[in-house]
């Protein structure tokens, strides 16, 4: 289901208490509750507002919920195509030294730029990846004989995230 305020908004939302109040006007038989859709960069798949009746009041009396009381609308997310599901990874540090030592960093990441149109993943992300390269890995920092302590193959961008540092 989507959420308020990152990827819909609602006239008449009561902050927090997940409702809303309208007011059908003196002489009209209906209210209109336009629904704001927001566009967000997470990659989500479509989402859904259902409006339920709870009950109406007036000077007058009471108004009660019809038996088709509820309606559902849904959000298509444009994020979730081939070319946002795509992972690159780079260098995210200086290089390594041996000296001091100084580690490294790689990331993994999902396409875009921050602050535009980066995405965002809504359940984590599992990335494989193989190493290479004329460095030798060992076991624990403790191997001196080694280059660099072995890297597992395996990382995660966790759920809401757009990228995971590989240290
Ligand atoms: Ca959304
Ligand atoms: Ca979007
Ligand atoms: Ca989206």
């Amino acid at each position: 289901m989507g959420n308020y305020g990152t990827d819909f908004s609602i006239a008449g939302y009561i902050q927090g208490t997940n409702t809303c109040t309208a007011t059908i006007t003196a002489g009209q038989s209906y209210v209109d509750i336009p629904v704001a859709i927001l566009n967000d960069y997470n990659l989500e798949g479509n989402e859904n507002v259902v409006l339920r009746v709870t009950g109406g009041t007036s000077p007058v009396g009471n108004f009660t919920p019809a038996a088709t009381a509820t309606a559902n609308m849904t959000i298509t997310d444009d994020d979730d195509k081939p070319e946002n599901r795509v992972v690159s990874v780079l260098k995210t540090s200086a290089d390594g030294d041996e000296n001091g030592p100084l580690n490294g960093n790689f990331r993994f990441k999902l396409p875009g730029t921050v602050g535009t149109d980066l995405i965002l993943t809504n359940e984590p992300v599992t990335i494989n990846y193989v190493i290479s390269g004329s460095a030798a890995p060992g076991a624990s920092t403790s191997e001196t004989t080694k280059d660099y302590v072995q890297l597992s193959g395996q990382a995660i961008i966790p759920a809401g995230a757009d990228m995971w540092m590989c240290r």
